[in-house]
């Protein structure tokens, strides 16, 4: 079922034919007669007409419930449209009705795109009820030294949090040749980037979103890194370098069949946030033993697939080393961050008064 509720002066609109709503009630009466608050069952529209239920809810306001799909809304909405009616925005109406808090939760909700992070933000409204009840009796009760680690450990998930509404930032990089393109095609089991013998393919920058171990991860493939390239190769190059410098992990990816200091790009994003990959180890002699690769270095084929699952577990380690518990709070808006600063501030000057306001402003 959808909703929409619209905010109009409906003494001038149903009493000028023209501008008449074109909703028939079952009860035979025009939408001005009908009583606040009542239900009324009727049909929207000529033939074929919509099913809707409508409720006045003042004589500025009504509320027009219709079948869900997108089908009868849209008709709606485009007949609303011609009437000059625009329906009431729902963040402005959640806010109003229901308050920040739930409004910025359930906004949330909307733009999550893997259940994992959809159950995550479900917990959230009543995480922060939770924490802002205990913030505030313990303040009440004069328990200070309790205040600090809750507010810590809330503080701590904040990279998390901003992820849940955006994808992980993941860059392949890498000497020019070295499989970037095929591993990027190989995570996510489709040919999403080109691939080619020959160096200096990949200029643009080709991304693709996917999921790793329920985490959202936008995955960038980059022109391969090497000196001495020209014109668009060399464009490509410094767009790599504007990614590199975005992401929030990177896979420097090598040939297995390479000397390592020939394939080493020349970036170096720091070590934590770094997975060597040595790729194409189909192409070495059966049990030799490659050398190169320093420990923590995840060896592959992006050409049969042996190693891409453990590259893929590797990944999802790094990007979210600890996964929360159920019901953790994880502040996931800038707000929410600042809000937890301003807690340790007020801690600190053991204001209960300024704990207990910005705790209101909390739970808006
Ligand atoms: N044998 C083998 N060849 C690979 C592998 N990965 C990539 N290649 C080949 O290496 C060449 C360059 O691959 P590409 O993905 O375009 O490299 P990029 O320049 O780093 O993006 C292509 O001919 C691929 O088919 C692999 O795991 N094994
Ligand atoms: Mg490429």
């Amino acid at each position: 079922m959808a909703t929409i509720k619209v905010r109009a002066d409906l003494s001038t609109l149903v009493t000028r034919p023209e501008h008449s709503i074109p909703f028939r009630a079952a009860n035979g009466k025009s939408l001005l007669a009908q009583a606040w608050g009542r239900v009324v069952f009727g049909f929207w529209g000529a033939e074929p007409s919509e099913e809707v239920v409508i409720c006045r809810l003042s004589d500025q306001e009504f509320e027009i419930h219709c079948h869900g799909g997108l089908a009868a809304a849209r008709r709606i909405m485009g007949d609303l449209a011609t009437l000059q009616l625009s329906p009431v925005d729902w963040d402005v109406q959640s806010r109003q009705s229901a308050g920040h808090l739930t409004t910025d939760c359930q906004a949330a909700l909307t733009k999550a795109t893997t259940l994992q992070t959809a159950s995550i933000l479900l917990d959230q409204e009543a995480a922060w009820r939770d924490f802002a009840a205990r913030i505030v009796s313990a303040a009440m009760a004069g328990q200070w030294g309790e205040l600090n680690a809750p507010i810590k450990r809330a503080l701590s998930w904040q990279d998390l949090g901003k992820h849940l509404l955006e994808p992980f930032r993941v860059v392949l990089t890498g000497r020019p040749n070295v499989g970037k393109s095929a591993l990027l095609n190989a995570l996510v089991g489709y040919q999403r980037s080109v691939v080619f013998d020959q160096p200096g393919t990949t200029r643009d920058v080709v991304t693709v979103e996917t999921a790793f171990e329920g985490w959202p991860v936008r995955l960038i493939d980059t022109a391969g890194l090497r000196e001495n390239a020209l014109g668009l190769e060399a464009a490509g190059i410094e767009l790599a370098y504007a990614q590199l410098a975005n992401a929030d992990l990177v896979l420097q990816v090598i040939d297995a069949t390479q000397p390592l200091e020939l394939s080493v790009a020349t970036s170096s994003p720091s070590a934590e946030k770094t997975i060597l990959v040595v790729n194409k180890i189909d192409l070495l002699p059966e049990n030799s033993q490659w050398t190169g690769p320093p420990p923590g270095a995840i060896s592959l084929s992006a050409r049969t697939g042996f190693g891409i699952d453990l590259l893929i577990a590797e990944i999802a380690a790094k990007l979210v080393p600890v996964c929360p518990a159920d019901g953790t709070l994880i502040p996931f808006l800038d707000d929410q961050v600042r809000s937890l600063h301003s807690l340790t501030d007020a801690v600190e000057r053991r204001s209960f008064q300024e704990i207990r306001d910005i705790c209101d402003q909390i739970l808006r």
